[in-house]
């Protein structure tokens, strides 16, 4: 249904059905790039995530005693349901968060990829048997949770929930989810796929919701036996302390300032496209945006004239347009921090480049828009080399040595991604191995796959999305110890014999 067909109108998604909110409140999503209605869905609150969490419950046992096998088939039915679906929902994506078209459809058209490979990691997944002592098998069994809380952001919408459910349905456990109230849309429709592929009702759940409501609700929920949460930094601080009370298990990806570092032996051309990629793609708005360009002192000048040049280029406009390269921001708020962040790096010194300010022209009206922006002159102890922007600003920081460089790109609280840049095979690996980064990528950024671990050090977030580690972390360890034995075996026989063990 997308929405050049008019606005959407959605329940929560329970049980494998849309229903109303017990309040029967519901919210209205908004297109940021004109503030036109996509969407209104029911708005829940602790008493939906009840319902949700009893219809998870109910599912558990059904889907938990299937074989891994026959969650994978299903999973991987799921990933052609979904890849037939992805024309309307990219276009309803882009509505929801003004994300590019062309963005979009490139990151979409991954998501199948995900429910194959954890489809396939249900199929294969073989468990252990660690040696123990003559006599006995032992082995250890991995069983899921149960019913596990998935709470996210509106940046990457399907992908970042993706990245959490293929691993948690894998490994069968059911689920709620509480999407971003920006971007509920889309996480919605997912439940349609689901059922379609054969998902047995109440697996997934979706409840939209505010954080303060339905997201406290959900996380603070004692039969919720894991949360996987992407946001800010402070938001998974605030999400840890409330599951810590139950012992519930976290899984956090929060905030990032990753540094585009490049040395000297690379091509001027290729380090000005690598910045621009790794820096506006999402006009920021991504965890691991490259919000710091490291640049040795001997190709600082040409680098950033050609940075300037090539960033006033960049096309900004309506992002169903196939043409667009960026779009608006999300919202008034991510465009208003954006914006104080200008300000704080002209008033600490930096020297604005390119940007900096709304684009002009009738057809910026009513949308949330603003310029990539560069600064320049940036030392790495103010506040907008520091502190997350979240928006289409990078900081430009020379370095004269290798050292210098690693101290400049490990000298912040957080510790998500990095990129380096080199052409030298030994320099490259020996920066990536002291980067304070769960993430390391050498000649590229962005690069993500379902296979591959993706998670940050320090203040980035605890847990790994991605590969075999994110399905083990959705299931807990079972050990069975086998004694092989038919000898009796009496420790309190009153025969006087040291027993089994000396
Ligand atoms: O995220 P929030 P917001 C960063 C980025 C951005 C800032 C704020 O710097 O400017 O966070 O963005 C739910 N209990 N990132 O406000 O609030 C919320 O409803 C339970 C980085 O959009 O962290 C939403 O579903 N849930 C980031 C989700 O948490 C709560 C992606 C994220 O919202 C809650 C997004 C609470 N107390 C923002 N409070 C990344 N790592 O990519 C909020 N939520």
């Amino acid at each position: 249904m997308p929405t050049d067909q008019g606005p959407i109108s959605l329940g929560m998604y329970i049980s494998g059905a849309y229903v109303p909110s017990a309040s029967g409140r519901t919210l209205e999503v908004r297109n940021p790039k004109n503030g036109a209605l996509v969407g209104t869905v029911a708005e829940g609150d602790a008493a939906d995530i009840e319902t949700a969490v009893k219809a998870a419950e109910a599912a558990f046992p059904v889907w938990s005693a299937m074989t891994g096998a026959e969650r994978g088939d299903i999973m991987h039915r799921a990933a052609a349901i979904l890849k037939a679906r992805l024309p309307e929902i990219v276009g309803i994506e882009v509505d929801q968060i003004g994300r590019p078209l062309r963005e979009m459809t490139a990151q979409l058209s991954r998501l199948p990829e995900w429910f194959s490979y954890f489809g396939a990691v249900a199929r294969t997944h073989e468990d252990t048997v660690p040696p123990f002592g003559t006599g006995y098998l032992n082995y250890t069994r991995r069983v899921p949770l149960g019913v596990v809380g998935h709470v996210t952001p509106w940046n990457h919408p399907l992908l970042i929930l993706t990245k959490k459910v293929a691993p948690s349905m894998a490994a069968g456990n059911t689920m709620v989810v509480k999407p971003s109230e920006l971007a509920p849309i889309t996480p919605l429709l997912l439940g349609e796929v689901f059922r379609e592929a054969g998902v047995p009702d109440g697996v997934y759940n979706v409840v939209p919701g505010f954080g303060g409501t339905a997201g406290l609700a959900l996380t603070s929920h004692p039969r919720i036996k894991k949360i996987d949460l992407t946001g800010g930094t402070e938001t998974g601080k605030a999400v840890a302390a409330i599951a810590g009370k139950n012992l519930t298990k976290v899984a956090a990806e929060l905030g990032g300032k990753a540094s585009v570092v490049v040395f000297e032996d690379t091509d001027v051309e290729r380090a000005v496209s690598a910045t621009l990629f790794a820096s506006f793609i999402a006009a920021g708005q991504t965890c691991v945006q490259g919000a710091r360009l490291l640049v040795h002192r001997s190709i600082h000048d040409r680098v950033v004239a050609r940075l300037v040049e090539r960033t006033k280029n960049i096309r900004i406009g309506d992002p169903k347009n196939m043409a667009t390269l960026m779009g608006p921001l999300v919202s008034a708020r991510q465009r208003e921090i954006t914006e104080r962040y200008v300000a704080i790096g002209l008033a600490e010194g930096a020297t604005l480049a390119v940007g900096g300010k709304r684009p002009e022209g009738a057809q910026y009206e009513g949308g949330f828009f603003h310029e990539p922006t560069i600064f320049t002159n940036v030392t790495n102890d103010m506040r907008i080399a520091q502190e997350e922007i979240f928006g289409p600003v990078v900081c430009v920081i020379p370095f004269d040595t290798e050292e210098e460089a690693i101290a400049i790109a490990n000298g912040t609280e957080f510790g998500l991604a990095m990129s380096v840049w080199t052409r030298d095979i030994t320099r490259a690996h020996r920066v990536a191995h002291r980067m304070q980064a769960g993430i390391v990528w050498i000649n590229d950024h962005h690069r993500i796959d379902p296979a591959s671990p993706w998670g940050g050090f320090k203040m980035s977030g605890i847990g790994r999305e991605n590969g075999l580690v994110a399905f083990e972390e959705y299931t807990q360890i079972q050990n069975v110890i086998v004694n092989l034995s038919d000898a009796p075996f009496d420790w309190y026989a009153e025969d006087g014999t040291v027993k089994r063990y000396s």
